[in-house]
């Protein structure tokens, strides 16, 4: 029997008031029902945020070391459940057993700078102009957090924004993805058994269109943490204009990396075969372009397909498998759309471009790693997020010309260059316009105590991860102490002439 999941709302768990449900199903074996979740609406945000905004007047008080304490129990309870999570996770979207077990990891990495963060929070203080007169600024909580995050980092992408949300002194109400609402599940519980007070954390399950619809034109909701496609985002930040709410928003990519000639070449080839399949390219780090220098382009290429040919798909639960399915029906046909586009604007097939057909793999939404070599700059396969197992192989000749390729695209995440030459890393790392970079290292594998975040429209310039996320989590509060005992006029009383 299928467990029966619920809504989270002022510490109980409750069905959706409208009493509908949908299935989460493995996408591995689509025979095998997960659960059932509460399909919410815009009702179910309404109660959760006036409890969140109830629960703000007592949590926002809370010395920030004790709600740092808080975060470190979740940190150890996360560690204690890190098997079981990982587990839940694989089943529920995929991804194989050593990649979900490194997602808890993230998480747990999160907590604990979470935690550790409860005792800085630094402010600032600044000499005044005036004499016996005390500047400071200093973070405070701002209010509701509504948090939509998505399936492929199903616990540490939820992590980065709740943990450091609360930590602040923010409450929050979080609509995790209709493909991952277990393991979503999972955190709210170990919040709750941590000592997350009532009403500090809620969940409402249900689709974007309206659970997250509705807490992002809610009034109340203050602010909105969101990670997805570069096309829900821009209709997020237009709905939040009508309230002026902080949004921040993590989108899409299309990762390069980029081999130069004098690059070690087994190297450069463990880290396109690790960026681009791992998690089944459904990543926004993941490298879905490979830029390689001509000299090196063959060799490369004919080194990639053999070891691409090998990787094994399959269920992410058993020992060996390197790739596991797409998440659903719909993305594994995005990614064959998109195989089909490759082919007819002239790209050559090299590797994968099918379903596959053992019968093992016949009830999941799995697809062949796939490579195509001659795409140029201008192929939608070279400019458009496909979020899947593809990647495109273009070729350039000059350390100029492969950066301007990189560059080549509205997106600016993560990127990769392979290169000995110290001249070369740096020029790359100065012109490479992406919010990250990596010198020898594949585009994926961001820690969480990083800056994490785009430009370009990747996102709309807040950062997750490390210090700068506690930067979107709180507001500075500017004070000035004069105790001089009279007035004193600032521009004024100093430059009387
Ligand atoms: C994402 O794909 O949205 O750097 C996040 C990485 C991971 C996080 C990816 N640590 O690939």
């Amino acid at each position: 029997m299928a467990r029966k999941f619920q809504n989270f709302i002022n510490g109980k768990w409750v069905d959706a008031k409208s009493g509908k449900t949908f299935e989460n199903r493995n996408p591995a074996h689509w025979d095998e029902v997960i659960g059932t979740f509460p399909k919410s609406g815009a009702e179910d945000v309404e109660e959760a945020v006036r409890c969140a905004r109830k629960a703000f007047e007592t949590w926002r008080l809370v010395p920030a070391p004790k709600r740092g304490d808080i975060m470190r129990a979740v940190g150890d309870l996360m560690v204690a459940r890190k098997e079981d999570l990982a587990q839940m996770m694989t089943r529920e979207m995929g991804k194989v057993l050593t990649e979900t077990r490194g997602d808890v990891q993230e998480g747990i990495d999160t907590a604990y700078y979470a935690s550790s963060e409860g005792r800085r929070l630094f402010g600032h203080t600044v000499p005044s102009e005036l004499p016996n007169k005390f500047n400071m600024a200093m973070r405070v909580p701002i209010g509701v957090a509504g948090i939509i995050t998505p399936w492929n980092f199903p616990m540490a992408i939820p992590t980065w924004k709740i943990f450091p949300a609360l930590l602040c002194g923010n409450t929050v109400v979080f609509k995790p993805a209709s493909d991952t609402p277990a393991t979503a599940t999972a955190l709210v519980e170990i919040l709750t058994a941590a000592g997350v007070p009532p009403g500090v954390v809620n969940i409402v399950h249900g689709g974007g269109g309206e659970v997250g619809n509705a807490i992002v034109g809610h009034p109340d909701v203050d602010l909105v943490s969101f990670t997805g496609s570069t096309l829900v985002g821009k209709k997020i930040l237009e709905m939040a204009a009508a309230t002026l709410k902080r949004v921040s928003l993590e989108l899409g990519g299309k990762n390069a990396q980029m081999v130069m000639p004098d690059a070690n070449m087994e190297l450069a080839l463990e880290g396109v075969l690790w960026g681009a399949f791992g998690t089944t390219g459904q990543r926004c780090t993941a490298t879905s372009r490979l830029l390689l220098h001509e000299k090196i382009h063959d060799t490369l290429v004919e080194m990639l397909v053999r070891r691409v040919n090998s990787l094994r798909l399959g269920d992410g639960l058993k020992e060996g498998v390197d790739v596991g399915p797409c998440v659903n029906e719909s993305q594994q046909q995005t990614v064959q759309s998109y195989v089909e586009i490759g082919i007819k604007e002239g790209a050559t097939l090299v590797a994968g471009g099918a379903v596959p057909r053992e019968p093992d793999l016949a009830h999941g939404w799995f697809y062949r790693p796939t490579v195509f070599t001659d795409v140029l700059p201008h192929h939608r396969i070279a400019k458009e997020e496909i979020f899947g197992p593809v990647l495109s192989v273009l070729k350039f000749r000059t350390l100029d010309e492969g950066i301007r390729i990189m560059n080549d695209t509205i997106y600016g995440l993560s990127s990769s260059v392979y290169t000995t030459n110290i001249n070369d890393a740096y020029t790359a790392i100065r012109d490479i316009k992406a919010g990250i970079t990596y010198i020898n290292a594949p585009t994926i594998g961001a820690e969480a105590h990083m800056p994490f975040g785009g430009v370009k429209q990747t996102g709309n310039g807040h950062r997750e991860g490390g210090w700068a996320v506690y930067d979107f989590f709180s507001e500075w509060k500017t004070v000035y102490v004069d105790y001089s005992g009279g007035l004193q006029r600032a521009q004024i009383d100093n430059y009387e002439s």
